[in-house]
């Protein structure tokens, strides 16, 4: 990779990327593009533009005229707000991802798709979820994750692009909110800790998902698309997650830090609908055998990093 493009530059995962990527291959040498305007440190750091990734045209250009060579493609409509705008989000999930992938095609591009572990669905096995296993998910956003690893296999296997996945769990970061997804409670929480001692959780106590901090989603990331590419049994879909815990004992380790921290129950059955549909805990171990992937932080360390980098503004 020495020309990158990264989508969904603003988003929650893109802004860190893009910053860790500039970090890795020169500022001048990743173009950050997102729908709306760079926010903060992102577009002082290096080259942005607006772009929506529905314009096919419009992304073909910025490939054309930067010589990109690798694609990060982030942008797209988290699970709750895909759930509300379901058209909207094939549109932009689907068509978005259609539309980089014959750019790629047409620029021999690599190109990096985060799936989730909303690929699966109610009738997957929910816990040590196989990297190989029944997918039906329920959810608009999961239909588009599914069909997302199913179109990146077919663009490899039919015209060679070099596309390369990650079911990402639900991701928690210090320095960007999330938008729209149904995990976003494991960030407010702590923003809520720290302002008020309190939080209104959306989960029910006992929902258990997988969860990974920031830093170790941005290196499984880099490193999947920097490993060596016969190795890749599994390319577009790797199972990646870090740990696996409730709200109720998220609480107990911000407790352990805040002593007088206390959450109660709201439960927005829209997304303890969607949480219910995806799995407690997936086996990785295609990642850690195909590629070296090993996350270096579990729950208790992301809460001490969490609390020490979280500024409240
Ligand atoms: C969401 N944060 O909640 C995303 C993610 C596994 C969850 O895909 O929609």
């Amino acid at each position: 990779m020495e020309k990158i493009l990264v989508t969904g530059a603003t988003g929650q995962v893109g802004s860190e990327l893009t910053i860790a990527l500039r970090n890795n291959y020169g500022p001048e040498n990743v173009f950050a593009a997102d729908k709306r305007p760079a926010l903060n440190e992102l577009s002082p750091s290096g080259p942005f533009c607006l772009l929506d990734v529905r314009d096919a045209s419009a992304i073909n250009q910025v490939v054309d005229a930067n010589n990109i060579d690798a694609i990060f493609h982030l942008a797209a409509l988290l699970s709750a707000v895909a759930e509300q705008k379901p058209q909207q989000a094939w549109d932009v999930n689907m068509n978005g991802l259609l539309n980089v992938l014959e750019t790629c095609r047409a620029h021999r591009c690599a190109l990096f798709f985060p799936s989730s572990i909303a690929a699966f669905g109610p009738e997957t096995p929910s816990m040590n979820t196989p990297q190989d296993t029944i997918q039906r998910p329920s959810t608009l956003y999961g239909i588009t994750k599914v069909s997302g690893e199913l179109l990146c296999d077919y663009y490899h296997h039919r015209f060679g692009v070099d596309a390369r996945g990650l079911r990402y769990p639900g991701l928690i970061s210090s320095k960007t909110l999330p938008g729209g997804g149904t995990t976003d409670y494991a960030v407010d929480i702590f923003y809520a800790a720290l302002k008020s001692q309190h939080y209104d959780c959306f989960l029910r106590a006992d929902t258990q998902l997988d969860m990974m901090y920031m830093p170790d989603a941005i290196d499984a990331a880099i490193h999947l698309m920097t490993a060596d590419s016969k190795q890749l049994k599994h390319r577009n879909a790797f199972n990646v997650t870090a740990m696996s815990f409730t709200p109720q004992q998220l609480a107990a380790e911000i407790q352990k830090h805040i002593p007088e921290f206390t959450i109660a129950y709201i439960v927005d059955p829209l997304r303890q609908a969607i949480a219910d549909s995806w799995p407690r805990h997936m086996n990785d171990s295609a990642a850690k055998a195909e590629w070296g992937w090993q996350a270096q932080f579990d729950l208790s360390a992301m809460v001490t990093d969490m609390l020490k980098k979280i500024t409240l503004t």
